[in-house]
């Protein structure tokens, strides 16, 4: 893509409304506009970077065996009254009368609505287990939207229901998720920690929450510092990772357990603050029941299916991606979602040698390169590629090009590397 051709709208100054360097730079970067309180616009780079995570999750939803599908955000009144949701949802909620006035709201999450079109066409055990999912928008009308796409309204979440026969099977769905949670973060190239976490809103006694570490995090955590070392995903076993998982101490404040943490060696604890990009929860029949969702068991009798559902936060973990990697300069993306994997920053605009070079890079890196070609100094075009934080950075000018090298920048370490254009190209690429 061509820098002078795109919309990529980025600020000098300090935006006076955001109060953390993700909201500033996602700011400044040109990837969103706030529309409305809590409410942003995906811009091409932001979008880019949306989509890239979006795809990651779902390709581990789908490697986990849970089917794709794809829910409305206009829900029906009628749905939430049936589990007794509608009333005690309360102002969260945004609630739309129709011009019929029928009663509809923007859902929130989609406990209900999965329950009514599982419960549409499953009727005997053999059609269990289930697990489905849908990446969507969702509205909740926060109290106090802040810190951008972090606490927004209006917000891109991936939420998944699984269905089972028995608690067993219930349990098993969410091992195989938390593990799909842990390989999506690690190649998203963040770690996230799972925490034992209250079930709120969604009810039920299990439940994890997903922790960032981040200074700016809402949430005060406490974990073990075996954590981090220890490589849990590599057993590739469901259960030998949830008990590795789970051994391991960690939990947000809500959930704190002074008795346990003591138990942690000293040297070992560790206490900060997290951003919670996702959750997962059981709940065993609390909506199958409600909703009075049955099958026929093998015996006749009907049963109640255990559910669970496990949300990830898709728009807030560009955000919390943010705040956890960035510098003074601008944002320091992870190869798998920044905007571009390589910017070519050409120094001298219409200097022959120098045009063809880039145009040849450009060419050869294609979509997923930026090609910084617009007539400006070079001490911008290197500012606005820090900022803008492209893990590579490709310099071409008339001194090297004359002698077909290339300056190639790695963004998270500073390091410069003076090599041919073939050799550029073969780092850049991996
Ligand atoms: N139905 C369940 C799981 S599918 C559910 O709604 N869980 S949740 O409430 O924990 O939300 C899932 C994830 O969405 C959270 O972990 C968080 O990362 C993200 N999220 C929740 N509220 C917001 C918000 N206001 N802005 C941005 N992301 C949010």
């Amino acid at each position: 893509m061509r820098l002078s051709q795109s919309l990529i709208p980025t600020l000098k100054e300090t935006p006076a409304e955001a109060q953390i360097a993700s909201h500033r730079l996602m700011l400044r970067a040109g990837l969103v506009r706030q529309m409305a309180s809590g409410i942003y616009a995906w811009l091409p780079a932001g979008h880019r970077v949306l989509t890239k995570i979006a795809n990651i999750v779902r390709e581990e939803q789908d490697a986990a065996g849970v089917q794709e599908m794809l829910m409305p955000t206009i829900q029906s009144a009628e749905l939430w009254r049936e589990s007794g949701r509608y009333d005690a949802y309360g102002k969260e909620m945004l609630r739309i009368t129709d011009r019929h006035e029928r009663e509809l709201l923007f859902g929130p999450t989609n406990e209900e609505m999965i329950t009514a079109i599982v419960r549409d066409s499953v009727k005997s055990y053999r059609d269990l287990p289930q697990m489905l999912y849908h990446i969507q928008w969702k509205f909740r009308d926060e109290v106090r939207p802040r810190f951008g796409v972090l606490r927004g309204r209006e917000f891109l979440m991936k939420d998944a229901y699984s269905f089972d026969l028995d608690r067993e099977g219930a349990v098993v769905a969410y091992k195989k998720m938390m593990l799909a949670y842990m390989r999506t973060f690690q190649r998203i190239g963040i770690t996230a920690i799972p925490m034992r976490a209250d079930t709120g809103q969604i009810g039920g006694d299990l439940s994890h929450e997903f922790h960032v570490l981040a200074p700016t995090g809402e949430s005060g955590v406490f974990y073990d510092a075996d954590f981090e070392a220890g490589d849990a995903l590599a057993t590739g076993d469901v259960d030998a990772f949830y008990e590795q998982m789970t051994t391991i101490y960690a939990a947000t404040d809500e959930k704190h357990d002074v008795a346990a943490w003591e138990k942690v060696p000293e040297n070992r604890r560790r206490e900060g603050r997290g951003i919670e990009v996702g959750q997962i929860f059981y709940f065993g029949k609390k909506y199958s029941e409600t909703m009075n969702f049955g099958v026929v068991g093998p015996d006749g009798t009907k049963i109640f299916p255990e559910m669970g559902s496990y949300g990830i936060g898709v728009s807030r973990l560009v955000g919390a991606i943010i705040e956890a990697s960035h510098d003074e300069a601008g944002i320091i993306w992870p190869d798998a979602v920044a905007p571009f994997r390589a910017a070519i920053l050409n120094l001298r605009q219409g200097d022959a040698v120098t045009d063809k070079i880039c145009e040849d890079l450009h060419a050869r890196l294609s979509a997923d390169c930026l090609y910084d070609d617009r007539e400006e100094r070079a001490g911008q075009k290197f500012a606005e590629a820090d900022l803008m934080g492209h893990p590579w950075q490709i310099i071409v000018g008339p001194r090297g090009a004359a002698n077909g090298q290339v300056e190639l920048k790695r963004r998270a370490t500073g390091e410069r590397f003076e090599l041919s254009v073939e050799d550029a190209l073969a780092k850049v690429r991996g």
